[in-house]
């Protein structure tokens, strides 16, 4: 695990220096970038008030890259759920990703981010319109590295993420943990009455050995 970061930052960089672009795109400095099809500006400092106002709306991470795997998280794995007027914050989290928007809802018109960028970017837009949006990344496209949004009325809870979330958290550790205790728990009583049985014991075997 701790050998995985080192290799895949090295990887991402020749796949700069392959394709051109680490002469332009290499410094690591900070650029954000809003972009939002709502005249609001997205404050979250001030997103705890009220729920009517766009700019309050809910947000959602996805990491890009994250350890230089070659991903979306979440949306490459499973699409992510988002309700409209969620704001979406990408964190790239390794180098020479970019956002290319492949299909989406006809009268949408997000236009991703096409700019190769370097980890510490970061890109923000806020979702209105219902449907589902395609997105990958150009220099690693044929990796996998393609995700999925979805705009919905409202997150299904058995298909979401955080249902599952909720199912590990709660329910599998807790029997895990007592199914483990009571073995261990029968293996230390076999063993304590194993002992006394062949140091005390008068079965008929100890016994009649013993005692005549
Ligand atoms: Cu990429």
């Amino acid at each position: 695990m701790s050998s995985m970061p080192v290799t895949a930052v090295a990887v991402s960089a020749s796949a700069g220096v392959a394709s051109g672009q680490d002469s332009t795109t290499a410094t690591p400095g900070v650029r954000n970038e809003t972009e939002s099809n709502t005249p609001q500006v997205t404050q979250p400092a001030t997103s705890t008030s009220t729920a009517s106002n766009a700019s309050d709306g809910p947000t959602q991470t996805v990491s890009v890259g994250p350890g230089g795997a070659l991903v979306f998280a979440p949306g490459t794995d499973e699409p992510m759920q988002i309700t409209p007027g969620t704001t979406v914050t990408f964190v790239w989290e390794s180098n020479n990703h970019n956002i290319v928007v492949d299909t989406q809802p006809t009268d949408a018109s997000w236009s991703g981010h096409n700019t190769l960028e370097n980890e510490g970017f970061t890109y923000s837009y806020t979702f209105e319109t219902l449907g589902t949006y395609d997105y990958y990344c150009e220099p690693h496209r044929t990796a996998g590295m393609g995700a999925t949004i979805e705009v919905v009325e409202s997150i299904e809870s058995s298909g979401g993420a955080g249902g599952e979330k909720e199912l590990h958290d709660l329910g599998v550790p807790i029997q895990a943990h007592w199914v483990g205790a009571a073995t261990i728990l029968g293996i230390i009583v076999t063993v304590i009455f194993t002992f006394y049985v062949l140091k005390y014991g008068e079965s008929a075997h100890t016994g009649t050995g013993r005692n005549q």
